[in-house]
């Protein structure tokens, strides 16, 4: 494990990455999605609530802001059902446990995954004023956020959660180190173990996650929520041109284990999610997670670690032998 976090943090700075938009762009994922809790789940989204966690390398000591696009639930970009009558609370947690404990890294809103210390908080619903616009939380200093070793940097949790009605709410994070625009730390990244989003309605955009297969891995489960049918689901990385995974349909999820590559330790898998040409699925929401033999969940990179990996043809792709 010790190598593993020092791997990460070395990743993280050595890429000179610059750029926390949620989703980003190499994601190519329009928006996050959380829904009413009185919406069905046939509507794309299993449990009403979303945690996203930002990370925000040591050496920083600028303020920073967590900015929300679009927070309120009214207008062109969210989804109604009947009227908009939803209300959706955002909430940013930093301090002792707020990512380490374990129900903050479950994809559930169950026992205590709202731990650490609540530092802000907003409720939005029908609120035309926020409509494509911005709210920002903060200023916040790093060391608010809890320290963890293996990051080499300070995580802060954001969770928004739906509290009334049923309609959908689209939504994009930036943190930021200006209250009024976005602008990037650099070495920053943000990541979520659970991602629940809208697809694009282009059937020529394809969108990506990244997980981060660390190397206790040895093999993993991705599972897929109301896909509609839309298309295929495929897993590229380092050591496998194009491994199919089925495509859930309507309020149902869909599984698919497959054994990991010794090649594939310590580097993200592309995951792309190929949109269906006819007949069209438009407004399509969806979840989607990773876990891997021990029922851990893999972390999903807005800038994936290691960059995009790239199928290497020729490769040695042997399974891992189990130890
Ligand atoms: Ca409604
Ligand atoms: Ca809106
Ligand atoms: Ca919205
Ligand atoms: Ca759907």
């Amino acid at each position: 494990m010790k190598y593993f976090s020092f791997l990460i943090s070395a990743l993280l700075i050595t890429a000179g990455l610059q750029a926390q938009p949620v989703p980003a762009g190499d994601e190519n994922i329009p928006y996050l999605m959380t829904f009413g809790p009185k919406a069905g789940t046939s509507w794309g989204d299993d449990d009403f609530s979303q945690t996203f966690f930002f990370l925000v390398p040591k050496g920083f000591s600028q303020s920073v802001y967590i900015r929300v696009y679009d927070p309120d639930i009214s207008g062109s970009t969210d989804e109604v059902n009947g009227v908009f009558d939803t209300r959706m609370t955002y909430s940013v947690y930093g301090g002792k446990e707020s990512y380490s404990h374990k129900d903050a890294m479950e994809t559930s809103p169950r026992g205590n995954y709202k731990s650490g210390n609540l530092l802000a908080s907003k409720t939005f619903g029908n609120q035309v004023d926020y409509d494509n616009k911005w709210y920002t939380f903060g200023p916040f200093n790093p060391s608010e956020g809890e320290f963890v070793q293996r990051f080499d940097g300070y995580v802060f949790k954001v969770i928004c959660d739906g509290m009334a009605g049923d309609d959908g709410n689209l939504y994009r994070y930036f943190l930021s180190t200006r209250m009024d625009e976005n602008k990037a730390i650099e070495g920053a990244n943000a990541f979520a173990y659970e991602y629940s989003f809208r697809m694009h309605d282009n059937a020529t955009e394809v969108s990506h996650i990244y997980p981060l297969v660390d190397d206790r891995t040895i093999s993993v489960k991705l599972s897929n929520f109301d896909w509609d049918s839309d298309g295929l689901i495929r897993c590229v990385s380092v050591a496998r041109k194009g491994q199919l995974c089925p495509v859930s349909g309507e309020d149902v999820w869909a599984e698919k284990e497959f054994t990991i590559f010794d090649e594939e330790k310590n580097t993200s898998l592309d995951i792309q999610f190929i949109k269906r040409k006819t007949p069209p699925v438009k407004n399509n929401n969806v979840v989607v997670n990773v876990r891997n033999q021990y029922g851990e969940l893999l972390p999903f990179y807005v800038i994936p670690i290691g960059g995009v990996p790239k199928y290497k043809a020729g490769i040695d792709v042997r399974p891992m032998t189990k130890k």
